[in-house]
């Protein structure tokens, strides 16, 4: 009987699993104790799995498009939630402080606060990329994926200006930059026009589904510097709290009882 649970306890975890560096033993035959017991555990590669594949089954089941921005339909935690400079870009609230040369973020309008400027759906406030300034743009509450045609929107104001764009692939490493031209989307917020860049995570050999929570936004330092006004995830994935809370709870606890039974087994033995 126990035996029989821990089995499917076991298929449950390993059909969640994806490739890990230590293969588990085939057989019972094959397990020492004291020797590679780590390979009984739950690797990280399994958690971070059973997350995306969370997010998935939200993306799914909850898709709710709440926010309409000219052609382009989101969901309502779509857009970047925290902005951050690259370095060595500075944030600038008058026009006055722009130092030539020195890469900025130019608030608009002034005495915008840099978080509000940048994140969220509000596109009547943004920020100005100027002497090849760059922002970072990081989703927390959602994420993006390399779905069906364009994945993500970069919004920006008056004139169209280009981007250029790079993905973050995990810890500091990120895509090359890929330049995007916009175009107007036939709306104004703020009173001014809003133009929009729409992002394939294909342009960058990004494979299909892969999930994406950080983009780099920088001045094409061949023309004028354009103003960010927003990203919006059109490709997105959403956790909802108490769904995923539940189902993480019963993954970590039938986990943690196919280990346990395992020790008492290995005890046994
Ligand atoms: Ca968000
Ligand atoms: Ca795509
Ligand atoms: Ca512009
Ligand atoms: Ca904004």
């Amino acid at each position: 009987m126990r035996r029989a649970e821990g089995g499917s306890q076991r298929r449950l975890s390993r059909s969640f699993a994806l490739p890990c560096r230590t293969r588990r033993p085939h057989s019972e035959r094959d397990f020492h104790p004291g020797i590679n017991n780590r390979s009984y555990g739950m690797h990280k590669s399994s958690i971070i799995a059973i997350a995306g594949l969370v997010a998935m089954l939200s993306a799914a089941a909850f898709a709710d498009p709440h926010i309409t921005k000219g052609p382009y339909t989101f969901e309502d935690n779509a857009f970047a939630d925290r902005a951050e400079p690259v370095d060595p870009t500075v944030v600038v609230n008058d026009p006055d402080d722009l130092v030539p040369g020195q890469p900025s973020i130019l608030l608009v309008p002034a005495g915008v606060g840099f978080q509000q400027a940048l994140t969220g759906s509000d596109l009547s406030k943004g920020g100005g990329l100027v002497y090849g300034g760059a922002v970072e743009l990081i989703f927390e509450d959602n994420a993006f994926f390399n779905g069906d045609g364009p994945d993500l929107v970069l919004f920006e104001s008056g004139t169209p200006e280009p981007f250029q764009v790079a993905i973050g692939l995990g810890g500091d490493e990120f895509t090359a930059y890929e330049f995007y031209d916009t175009k107007s989307l036939g709306f104004s917020e703020g009173g001014i026009g809003i133009n929009g860049a729409a992002i394939d995570l294909n342009d960058f050999g990004l494979d299909a589904g892969a999930w994406f929570t950080r983009v780099r936004v920088k001045e094409d330092p061949s023309d004028e510097g354009p103003v960010l006004r927003g990203a919006g995830a059109l490709n997105s994935g959403v956790v909802p709290e108490p769904i995923s809370m539940a189902f993480m709870a019963s993954a970590f606890a039938g986990v943690v009882g196919w280990r346990l039974r395992r020790r008492a087994r290995r005890r046994d033995t």
